[in-house]
């Protein structure tokens, strides 16, 4: 979760992802940092990451892969509002370390790649977040929740929607299930064959409350600014990264390098 420093308050105002492989990187929505002018919201040193953070009634260094890092820099896209409103709600947070658990190479931090790929109507992905859940903004869970919805065509959600439907945007939506307050800049993801984690969507605004149905949550769709997110930070394809093996078959290694992604109870974005 992103979070206020001075506040010290446990609550963050948004989600992100963490960029694999090294996971220096959270993808989040512009629109958590900056107004509607381009300004920042607030300064870029106020700003933490909170990783590893599945309760946030815990304290942020509840266990050894938990850390608040700071954030080195904020950048939002060029044309963020640039067509409709809250068209390319995209952000790259650049931390200025790696989260511990990815740094030790023992991947009990998740992370995720960009989806390079334009997500078809009919997919099933998964959302997750600490936003509110319930129609009025009351309620807000204190553990990471995560909802299964369906890919809409742009075409259905811009009939729903109309007139605030771009070509950078996805939209989705399950009976009772959506983002909401709060959720905001988080995953929208599936894993493929690999058990890797593919980041299609980043969560970004809904009309008028949320889980209505005719109403569906709009997220930004990855495929459309992997390349504007490759110019600042490195985006790696999966599997490019190859594991380092011992060759040697004199020495055992203490664990056996394995497919399994994480050893994390779930996966895990700042
Ligand atoms: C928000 O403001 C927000 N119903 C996120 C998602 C949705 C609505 C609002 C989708 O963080």
């Amino acid at each position: 979760t992103i979070a206020r420093r001075a506040t010290n308050s446990p609550i963050g105002f948004c989600g992100g992802t963490l960029l694999a492989p090294e996971g220096k990187v959270v993808i989040s929505a512009a629109h958590c940092f900056f107004e509607d002018s381009g300004d920042l919201i607030q300064p870029v040193g106020e700003i933490v990451a909170a990783v590893h953070r599945h309760d946030l009634t815990e304290g942020p260094d509840e266990h050894e892969c938990s850390a608040l890092i700071e954030v080195e820099e904020v950048i939002k896209h060029p044309r963020y509002n640039d067509e409709y409103w809250t068209d390319f709600d995209v952000a790259i947070v650049k931390l200025k370390d790696a989260p511990p658990c990815v740094a030790d190479g023992t991947g009990r931090t998740s992370t995720a790649y960009l989806d390079p790929e334009y997500s078809q109507p009919g997919a099933v992905l998964r959302a997750e977040g600490w936003g509110a859940t319930d129609q009025n903004y009351r309620d807000y869970p204190e553990k990471l929740h995560e909802v299964y919805l369906d890919v809409m065509s742009n075409a259905d959600c811009a009939h729903l929607l109309p007139g605030a439907i771009s070509d950078n945007m996805l939209c989705a939506r399950a009976p009772g299930k959506d983002g909401c307050i709060g959720d905001s800049g988080g995953p929208l993801v599936y894993e493929d064959e690999d058990g890797t984690t593919m980041l299609v969507g980043i969560t970004s605004w809904g009309p008028n409350g949320c889980a209505i149905w005719d109403e569906p949550g709009v997220w930004c769709r990855v495929s459309e600014v992997v390349d504007w997110i490759a110019e600042h930070v490195d985006v790696a394809a999966p599997g490019s990264v190859a594991p380092t093996l011992s060759k040697s078959p004199t020495v055992a290694p203490s664990a056996a390098p394995s497919a399994t992604p994480t050893v994390s109870p779930a996966p895990t974005y700042a």
